[in-house]
């Protein structure tokens, strides 16, 4: 439904070569990619929300898909619940042999790649499910198979060429060569294009030398491949050399080291490094993608991977859920279980919505790269900050439902929690997130009003654009033009629909407000992004789950009175 009109417009009346003449979408079909809704989640800055991206909610996995999911889960299940003690693997620091070459055995080091290369070859929406499912038992062990798979080496499956997939995929998919992904360094953490790590191309332009450093590197001390992102020399359309970054894949070889095991707060079954290149001499296939474009490489690997945090994530929140209800049932006080009590239950109920909002967001995104979206990244941003706060909120209020029993470390609750906490901190902490989210969403806007600028100066010939406008803004204005939500949505939930539409408007009016008054000096307003990032997400969040909700409805699945609540109350809110 999405990708077809897509389809139509650019096989029949797109001509690439001449848009890369020019350097510029026209007009025409700028249009017609918005009206088709490619901006996603970005059409809520104008208040176009393109509600139908987001509906029906996407389908879930067919029988087989299903089952071939719970084929691979159910072993996971089995040996993380009997036989594994993360309390000792965190002592350590490492998985033991068996543990390891049963991870190996299963395919968990190569979820995603093709079976022609070796992997299992899911799709997104089994990778969540997966994640879902096993994520649970251990973050330190999802870090330690994330950052091979999700980051390590993704670089290879997005921009990899032919050769460099036959040749690596395969060793590492089958969990025989491990991967890391270089991007931080001590100088450059949020700050992703400040790296300083430089490689050199040789005269003959065969090899290039890399020198530099990277710190709090996953899997840094134990990979035998590294993703590693350097400046380089690049000459410009106007002839002159400007520095640009590169995307390398690295063996470990000589010049390559690593400091020791850094200490942290959680995630220690997972290994966290510095990372030295010290006249690493790398050859020029070697080069990930094109030279230069090294920075988008690094973009569009964290926007995969945040999506992975997110159905990890929910994985988390399932499993401390089902702990926090069993204790709540077994733990009698003042002569009543816990779970009779109100306040306990108004925890529960905060902690499932939450887990509900999140899950929906993962599936949601998993649904949208099978269907072809490519444009994600705000959804991706928008999910990791929800996903990783919910995630902070529920492990907190399992341990404090535990009340004393929960601090001890023998009960593992408190190791949760440790392990969480980094959520809010890596692939682009939640500060940098929100700002990215606002000032992307704003771009977008700013882009649209220069649009109408632009067509004011000549105003006869773009009459048809500026009253379209003028009467959009007027229609807008007295409450008129309201996004259509309600048409998608089940009849129970029309007036939460309508309500959203109206949220919808007051957001696209307040972020044209603020680009009018700011101007490009909106980048400095740190506050007032965080609160339009803020209202950003709440919008999405009611999104997805009315979407999700009108399904469960429709389908009368099992679940759907439950949902039903669940979705008036997050609405609401
Ligand atoms: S790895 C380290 C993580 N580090 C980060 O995430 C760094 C955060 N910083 C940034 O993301 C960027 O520097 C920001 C932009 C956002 C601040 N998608 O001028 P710009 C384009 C697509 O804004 P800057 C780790 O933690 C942009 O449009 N494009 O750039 C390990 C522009 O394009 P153009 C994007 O101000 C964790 C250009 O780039 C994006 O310098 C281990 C420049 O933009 C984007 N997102 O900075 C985890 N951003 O030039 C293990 C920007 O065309 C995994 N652009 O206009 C665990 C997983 C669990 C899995 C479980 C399931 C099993």
């Amino acid at each position: 439904m999405i990708t077809e009109p897509a389809e139509k417009i650019y096989s029949t009346e797109y001509d690439p070569l001449k848009v890369e003449e020019t350097g510029e979408l026209d007009e025409k079909h700028l249009q017609l990619l918005k009206d088709m809704g490619a901006f996603g989640v970005m059409n809520i800055f104008t208040g176009e929300a393109k509600v139908q991206n987001f509906f029906p909610y996407p389908k879930v996995l067919s029988a087989e898909e299903f089952s071939f999911v719970e084929m691979i889960t159910e072993p996971a299940e089995k040996i993380y619940s009997t036989e594994y003690d993360p309390l000792k693997v965190e002592e350590t620091g490492e998985l033991d042999e068996k543990h390891l070459q049963l991870l190996k055995d299963m395919g968990a080091f190569g979820v995603m790649v093709p079976p022609e290369y070796g992997g299992m070859g899911l799709n997104n929406t089994q990778y969540a499910r997966l994640g879902e499912v096993t994520v649970g038992f251990d973050l330190g062990i999802t870090i330690f198979l994330g950052a091979h798979q999700s980051i390590g080496y993704k670089g290879l499956l997005l921009y990899g060429n032919k050769e460099q997939k036959e040749r690596y995929l395969p060793e590492l998919a089958s969990g025989s060569k491990i991967a890391a992904f270089a991007l931080t360094e001590p100088s450059a953490g949020s700050d992703a294009s400040g790296i300083k790590s430089r490689a050199v191309l040789s005269e003959d332009g065969k090899t290039w030398t890399l020198n530099g450093s990277k710190i709090y590197i996953s899997n840094g001390g134990i990979a035998d491949y590294f993703t590693v992102f350097a400046q380089t020399a690049v000459r410009s359309s106007s002839g002159e050399m400007k520095d640009k970054v590169t995307a390398f894949w690295v063996p470990r070889t000589e010049g390559v080291s690593n400091g020791p095991a850094m200490k942290k707060m959680g995630i220690n079954a997972s290994n966290t490094t510095e990372v030295f290149y010290d006249n690493v001499k790398v050859p020029s296939e070697n080069v990930i993608g094109q030279v230069g474009d090294g920075f988008k490489v690094a973009m569009n690997i964290l926007n995969n991977g945040r999506y992975g945090m997110v159905c990890g994530l929910s994985g988390t929140m399932r499993r401390a859920i089902a702990m926090a209800t069993a204790h709540a049932q077994n733990r009698s006080q003042f002569g009543n279980k816990l779970a009779s009590f109100t306040g306990i239950q108004e925890k529960i109920a905060e902690m499932s919505m939450k887990h509900y909002v999140t899950q929906s967001m993962a599936y949601m995104i998993s649904g949208l790269m099978d269907n072809g979206v490519k444009d994600y990244h705000l959804e991706a941003a928008l999910s990791k900050i929800y996903a990783s706060e919910a995630a902070w909120y529920v492990v907190d209020e399992t341990l404090q439902i535990f009340g004393g029993q929960g601090y001890m470390r023998e009960m593992g609750i408190e190791k949760m929690l440790r392990d969480v906490r980094i959520f809010r901190i890596f692939e682009g902490t939640n500060e940098i997130l929100r700002l990215f989210v606002a000032l992307t969403g704003m771009q977008y806007v700013g882009g649209h009003l220069r649009e109408i600028q632009r067509a004011m100066k000549n105003p006869v010939g773009n009459l048809g654009m500026i009253f379209n406008e003028g009467t959009r803004r007027i229609k807008r204005s007295v409450g008129l033009e309201t996004p259509d939500i309600a048409q998608y949505v089940h009849p129970e939930f029309h007036p939460e629909a309508q309500q959203l539409a109206k949220n919808i408007l007051t957001f696209s009016s307040s972020v044209e407000h603020l680009l009018i008054k700011y101007t490009q000096g909106i980048i400095h307003e740190q506050m007032l992004l965080n609160r339009l990032s803020n209202a950003a997400i709440d919008i999405y969040t009611s999104l997805v789950v009315l979407s999700r909700v009108t399904r469960a409805l429709e389908k009368n699945v099992l679940s759907a009175e439950i949902e039903k609540n669940m979705a008036k109350v997050i609405c609401s809110e």
